[in-house]
Formats: structure tokens, C-alpha cells, sequence
């Protein structure tokens, strides 16, 4: 009986002791999640949370096809002039950069400093040898990143203004340049219509198939 008594206590403050570190444990956890979590703040529905802005493209990539290259496919590369319209029809600006042999060019709107947004422009993009076209109604500033395809028939980019006379027409001036006799049967790019290396008959009947023709304007 005498050594019944010290065993109780001895049970009792060890399961004081458990209870002790149960609760002091218990506190240090709230403690700790209260402090890197904290309490969420749950929105009241009466609150309008609004997000507006413009984005504009940084990246465009146009796709443009030469008539009649030799051979047809993979073989579309020119130097294109782009000049940007607005709904004004004034020029935002020009540029002018290479297409490569799948007939695309990549522009780098923001690099060049250009901040255009979201709007119908019209583009009037003409070729190393070839007449300008018009596309009307173009949206090329939406999206971050954007393709513009110009590869139907209709939209092909027509062969013959040769000429240093920069005047967007195929006429008498582009046929006396190509056939200079420093220039026929050369390999002399520009007057190289179809591309398949050599000026020849073959580029001189592009030439007279659009003879009179003027590039398209605003
Ligand atoms: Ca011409
Ligand atoms: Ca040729």
C-alpha cells in the first residue's frame, strides 16, 4: 500500500504532462499557421472587379506569294514595302523587309517601336519587281502574335516593274530593262521574275502578260 500512492501521482503528472505537451504543441501550430497563411479574404459579392487594357501585337507575320515562280513552291522570297493605313487612310508608317522562300515576313512591331492597336488598317504591300496590292480591312494588331495569310490567287503579288523608274506600272520602261543586253540571260535578280535563275523569254512573257497594269492604290 505505501508505494501505491507515490505510483498514482507518478500517473498522474504523466498524463498531465502528456495533456501538457498536447496543448502547448497545439498552440504553436495555430500559432504558426496563423502567421504564413493568415485568413483568406473572401470577396463580397457587392465588390466589381474590373480589368481593362489594349494589347497590341508585338510579333506579325505576313505571308505574301509572287506570281509565277519556277519552281511554284518554296520559292516565294522577294523584298516586300508595306505601308500601313489607318481607317484614315493615312500612312502610319512604311516598312520594308525581306520575305523568305515560303513567302513569309516577320516583323518585330515592338523592337521597331511601333504601338499599334487593335483596328482595321489597310495594307498596301508591294514586291521587288512586282506591283503593289491592297488589302483593305486588315486587322494585324489584336493579338500578341498574329499571321496574316495573302496567299489566294487574287491576292498574288504581280511580276514586271523592273525598272529603276520606281513608278508601279509594267510599261515600255521595264521592257527595255529586261531586254539590256547586260541583263538578258543573266541571273540578275530583279528582272529574274519567275526565279528559276536565269532572264529569259520566260520572264519577258510575265512582263508583256501584264503590260499596262498599275500597282493598286488607296
Ligand atoms: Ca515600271
Ligand atoms: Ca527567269
Amino acid at each position: 500500500m505505501p508505494n501505491k500512492l507515490p505510483a498514482k501521482l507518478n500517473t498522474l503528472q504523466k498524463t498531465l504532462l502528456i495533456i501538457g505537451i498536447i496543448l502547448l504543441v497545439t498552440i504553436i501550430l495555430v500559432l504558426i499557421q496563423s502567421i504564413n497563411t493568415g485568413t483568406p479574404r473572401v470577396l463580397p459579392i457587392s465588390d466589381n472587379v474590373q480589368v481593362s487594357g489594349q494589347l497590341y501585337a508585338c510579333k506579325l507575320e505576313l505571308t505574301t506569294r509572287p506570281e509565277s515562280r519556277i519552281p511554284a513552291s518554296n520559292n516565294w522570297d522577294t523584298t516586300l514595302k508595306i505601308g500601313f493605313y489607318d481607317t484614315n487612310n493615312t500612312l502610319v508608317d512604311t516598312i520594308t523587309a525581306p520575305s523568305d522562300n515560303f513567302g513569309k515576313t516577320t516583323l518585330d512591331l515592338c523592337a521597331a517601336g511601333y504601338k499599334y492597336v487593335g483596328a482595321d488598317y489597310t495594307l498596301l504591300i508591294k514586291g521587288y519587281s512586282h506591283l503593289t496590292r491592297k488589302f483593305t480591312n486588315v486587322r494585324p494588331f489584336d493579338y500578341l502574335e498574329n499571321s496574316l495569310l495573302f496567299t489566294n490567287p487574287n491576292q498574288y503579288l504581280l511580276a514586271g516593274d523592273t525598272s529603276v523608274v520606281e513608278d508601279d506600272a509594267v510599261n515600255a520602261l521595264d521592257v527595255s530593262t529586261q531586254t539590256r543586253q547586260d541583263i538578258i540571260y543573266t541571273n540578275n535578280n530583279k528582272n529574274d521574275l519567275n526565279q528559276d535563275g536565269v532572264v529569259n523569254a520566260l520572264d519577258y512573257s510575265i512582263t508583256m502578260r501584264n503590260y499596262y497594269k498599275l500597282g493598286e492604290s488607296l
